[in-house]
C-alpha cells in the first residue's frame, strides 16, 4: 500500500497566516511524518497555486508581471514552511510546462467523452478597459445576505458561491465603472452527466476512508441540491491556455487546473508519477493496482472542489486516476475572537511568527493542539504563552530534563538497567495502551487527539517519577546494605523513565520534529521510528548532555507582542460593542420593484419608522412578517439596494434547521434554512445587548465591518463571543435553527 498526501495548494499571491498554515500544510505534515515513521511508502506533495485573477490583480497593484508576483511569493511561502519544518517531498508550483500539458490532456479527455459543453453566455464587459470581466473582477452586493463587497464568484460574508450576474449593482474592479452585458462563448463541465457515478463514489469513499464529518456533510449537501454544469474557462491571460480553436483569449478557470497541480507537481518530482496517480486498473480503492491511498488536507471552504468537482473531472476522463481515500477538512482558526484577514492585516502571518524568535515547535504545538478539527478555534496570545509554559515546558520539557539530569548526576550519565516490579509493569501497561490510542488517532487523522494523548502520556511519566521518589532512593544513609537495595530500585525506576523519554521522542516527532531531534541528541541515540517504541536501549549506553528543551515565554514578552500586533492591525477588528441593535416592529412588507429576492419593510423603532430592504423574499411570505418584532442593526451605513433606500439591517440566521421528530419520521432531522431573529416578548425600541453589558456605539459601520462581528446561533440561542444577546433581559432564541450564523 502507498500513501499519497497532499495539502491544499495555497494561493501564491499572499503571505499565509496561522489559520492557513494549520488548515492544511501543518496538518498534512504531521500525517506525513507519522507515515514515514511507520515505514509506509509515502509522498507528501505541496506547492503554490499560481494562476487566476487574484494573481493578475495583485500584479496590477504592484506594477509587475504575474510571473514576478509568483516568483516573489513562492519564495516567501517556501521560506515560511522550511522554517516551520514542513517536510514536503516537493514544494512545487502550478506554473510549469508539465502542469499545462496535464491540464490540457485531462480537458481533452473530458471533451472526447462528451463531458464538455460549449455555450454562448452573456458576460459582463468593461467597455472602458476593453475586456470581459472574470468573476473576481466584479464586485457588488450579495443577493443572499446583502453584503456589499461580494465578488462575482463568492460572497465572503455568507460563503455562498455566486455567478457574477447575480450581484446587485455590480462594478468593474479594473475601472470602477458599471460593466455592460456582452455575448461570448465559454466551456462548461457537464457535472450532471457525471453525477450518478460521483454520488456512488462519495457514498463508498466517505465511509471507507472515514472522511472527516464536515467533509461528508458538505459533499452530501452538494449532491442533495443536484449538480449543475460549471464554467471552466475565463477571460484572463495568466492561466493554462484552452487547447481549442476560438479560445485563444481565454484560459482555464484556476479551480479547474489547481487540483491537477497535485499531479503535475508529483510529475515534476518523479518520472514514476503514474505509479501514484494513474493505475493500470483493478486493485485498491483508487482503481489503481498499487492501492494508492490519497489523503487530501484542506480547509473547509475547499471541500466542494475536492469532494465533488475535482473527482468528477477525473471520473469524466474515464481513466483510472487515483481518487481521494481520506479528506481531512479543518474548520476556521480565529484570531483573538475575530477573523484572520489578509486584506485588513489582522492576525499573525507566517513571517510574523518567524520574526518573534519563538521556536517553530512552540508554534506547531499550539496550532496542532488547538487544531480546528471539528469546530472553529481561537488563537490568542495569552493562551499561546500559557500552553507553551504550562504544557510544553512544565510537562514534556520537565520530564525529559529532570530524567536526563538525574541520570547524569547519579548514574554518570549511563542509561541504568534494572528489574521491574509489578507497579512498574502496571505503569508500562497503561502507557502502552496510550501508545496504541495515539497510533489509532493518527491512522484516523485525529491529529489533535493524538497530541493531547501524547501529553497525557508525558504527564503520567512525570507522576511515575514523582511517586517513586528516586531522589530519596539514592540518598546515602548509615545502612549500606539498604542503600544498595535502594540504589538498585532507583536504577530500575530511571531505566523505565529513560525509555519513556525515548518513546515520547518517537511519538512526538510528527508534531515536534525539532524537539524530537534534540531529545535524541541528548539521549545520544540515532532518531528512532515508530516500530522502536518499547524496544530496549543499547546495553551500557552513555547518554548525551542534558539541556532545557523549551524556554518560558514571559508575560512581558507576550505583552510586547500584543502591543506590536495591535499596532500592526491598526484597523482594529469591530466588536459587538460597535453595533447598535434595537427591537423593531414590522409595520408593512412590500416586494422590491426590481429584485425578486428582496422585500421592502417599514419598521417602527424607538425613535420613528425606518425603511429597510432585506433579502427575505425567498424565505418568508409578507404576511408572515407583518406585525412581528425583529432585531434591527440601526447604525449600519444607509444604502441604496437596487435603487431603494435602506436604513438599517434586519437580523436573520442561516444554518441548520432542526426538524422535530413529530414532523418528520425519525428524530433530529436537520436541513439548511434561513430564519429571522424574532423577539415576540420584547417591545419596539428596546436595545439588544450582550447579557449584563451596555454597549455605547458611536458611528455608523459598513456592511463589511458588520461582517467582522461574529454573531452566531449556538443551541438555539443567539450569541456573540459565547455570550447570549438579550433585549432587556429576554434572551434572543431561534425557534428552528440550532446552529448557524447571524447576519
Ligand atoms: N488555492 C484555495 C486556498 O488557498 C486554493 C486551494 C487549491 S487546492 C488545489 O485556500
Ligand atoms: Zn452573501
Amino acid at each position: 500500500m502507498r500513501i499519497l498526501i497532499t495539502s491544499a495548494l495555497p494561493y501564491v499571491n499572499n503571505v499565509p497566516h496561522l489559520g492557513n498554515i494549520i488548515g492544511c500544510v501543518l496538518s498534512a505534515d504531521v500525517f506525513a511524518r507519522y507515515c514515514r515513521s511507520r515505514g509506509y511508502d509515502c509522498l507528501y506533495i505541496g506547492g503554490t497555486d499560481e494562476y487566476g485573477t487574484a494573481t493578475e490583480i495583485k500584479a496590477l497593484e504592484e506594477g509587475v508581471t504575474p510571473k514576478q508576483i509568483c516568483d516573489k511569493y513562492y519564495a516567501i511561502h517556501k521560506g515560511i514552511y522550511d522554517w516551520l519544518g514542513i517536510s514536503f517531498d516537493i514544494f512545487g508550483r502550478t506554473s510549469t510546462d508539465k502542469h499545462t500539458k496535464l491540464t490540457q490532456e485531462i480537458f481533452l479527455d473530458l471533451h472526447r467523452n462528451g463531458h464538455i459543453i460549449e455555450e454562448e453566455t452573456e458576460q459582463l464587459y468593461d467597455e472602458k478597459a476593453g475586456m470581459f470581466l472574470a468573476d473576481r473582477y466584479i464586485e457588488g452586493e450579495c443577493p443572499h445576505c446583502s453584503y456589499n463587497g461580494a465578488r462575482g464568484d463568492q460572497c465572503d460574508k455568507c460563503g455562498k458561491l455566486l455567478h457574477p450576474g447575480e450581484l446587485i449593482n455590480p462594478l468593474s474592479k479594473v475601472t470602477k465603472t458599471p460593466p455592460i452585458k456582452r455575448k461570448t462563448k465559454h466551456l462548461f463541465i457537464d457535472l450532471p452527466g457525471i453525477e450518478a457515478e460521483l454520488a456512488e463514489w462519495v457514498g463508498r469513499a466517505s465511509a471507507k476512508g472515514e472522511w472527516s464529518e464536515n467533509t461528508t456533510k458538505i459533499a452530501r449537501s452538494w449532491l442533495r441540491e443536484g449538480l449543475k454544469k460549471r464554467a471552466i474557462t475565463r477571460d484572463l491571460k495568466w492561466g493554462v491556455p484552452v487547447p481549442l480553436p476560438g479560445y485563444e483569449n481565454k484560459v482555464f478557470y484556476v479551480w479547474f487546473d489547481a487540483p491537477i497541480g497535485y499531479i503535475s507537481i508529483t510529475a515534476n518530482l518523479t518520472d514514476a508519477w503514474k505509479e501514484w496517480w494513474l493505475g493500470a486498473g483493478g486493485g485498491g480503492d483508487a482503481g489503481n493496482d498499487k492501492d494508492v491511498r490519497l489523503y487530501n488536507f484542506i480547509g473547509k471552504d475547499n471541500v466542494p472542489f475536492h469532494a465533488v468537482i475535482f473527482p468528477s473531472t477525473l471520473m469524466g476522463t474515464k481513466k483510472p486516476w487515483t481518487l481521494a481515500h481520506h479528506i481531512s477538512t479543518t474548520e476556521f482558526l480565529n484570531y483573538e475572537g475575530g477573523k484572520f484577514s489578509k486584506s485588513r492585516n489582522t492576525g499573525v502571518f507566517g513571517d510574523d511568527a518567524k520574526n518573534t524568535g519563538i521556536a517553530p515547535d512552540a508554534w506547531r504545538y499550539y496550532l496542532l493542539s488547538n487544531r480546528p478539527e471539528s469546530a472553529d478555534t481561537d488563537f490568542t496570545w495569552n493562551d499561546f504563552s500559557d500552553k507553551n509554559n504550562s504544557e510544553l515546558l512544565a510537562n514534556l520539557g520537565n520530564l525529559v530534563n529532570r530524567t536526563l539530569v538525574f541520570v547524569k548526576n547519579n548514574f554518570e550519565g549511563k542509561a541504568p538497567e534494572g528489574t521491574m516490579n509489578d507497579a512498574d509493569k502496571a505503569f508500562l501497561a497503561q502507557q502502552e495502551k496510550l501508545v496504541k490510542e495515539v497510533t489509532a488517532d493518527l491512522e484516523k487523522v485525529k491529529i489533535r487527539d493524538g497530541i493531547h494523548r501524547i501529553m497525557a502520556l508525558s504527564k503520567c511519566a512525570n507522576k511515575y517519577f514523582q511517586d517513586n521518589l528516586p531522589w530519596e532512593l539514592v540518598r546515602k544513609t548509615d545502612k549500606p546494605e539498604q542503600d544498595a537495595e535502594n540504589r538498585k530500585r532507583a536504577a530500575a525506576v530511571m531505566a523505565v523513565l529513560v525509555h519513556q523519554v525515548r518513546d515520547l521522542a518517537i511519538l512526538a516527532e510528527p508534531y515536534l520534529p525539532f524537539t524530537s531531534a534534540e531529545i535524541f541528541r541528548q539521549l545520544n541515540l540515532p532518531q528512532a521510528k515508530w516500530a522502536d517504541i518499547g524496544k530496549p536501549l543499547p546495553a551500557d549506553h552513555q547518554l548525551g548532555e542534558p539541556k532545557a528543551l523549551f524556554r518560558k515565554i514571559e508575560p512581558k514578552e507576550i505583552d510586547a507582542l500584543k502591543a506590536k500586533f495591535a499596532g500592526k492591525n491598526e484597523q482594529k477588528p469591530f466588536s459587538f460593542a460597535d453595533l447598535d441593535l434595537e427591537v423593531g416592529e414590522i409595520l408593512s412588507v412590500e416586494k422590491h420593484p426590481d429584485a425578486e429576492k428582496l422585500f421592502v419593510e417599514k419598521v417602527r423603532l424607538g425613535d420613528g419608522v425606518r425603511q429597510i430592504v432585506s433579502g427575505l423574499a425567498g424565505h418568508y411570505l409578507a404576511e408572515e412578517l407583518v406585525g412581528k418584532k425583529v432585531v434591527i442593526v440601526r447604525n449600519i451605513a444607509p444604502a441604496k439596494l437596487r435603487g431603494v433606500d435602506s436604513e438599517g439591517m434586519l437580523l436573520a440566521a442561516e444554518g441548520r434547521e432542526h426538524v422535530p421528530a413529530k414532523v418528520e419520521k425519525g428524530a433530529g432531522m436537520e436541513q439548511d434554512a434561513v430564519e429571522v431573529v424574532f423577539c415576540p416578548e420584547s417591545q419596539a425600541g428596546q436595545k439588544v445587548q450582550r447579557m449584563g453589558e451596555k454597549s455605547a456605539p458611536k458611528k455608523t459601520i459598513t456592511f463589511k465591518e458588520f461582517g467582522t462581528v461574529k454573531i452566531e446561533v449556538r443551541d438555539f440561542a443567539v450569541v456573540c463571543d459565547g455570550k447570549p444577546l438579550a433585549a432587556e433581559g429576554t434572551v434572543l432564541r431561534m425557534k428552528n435553527i440550532r446552529e448557524g450564523v447571524v447576519g
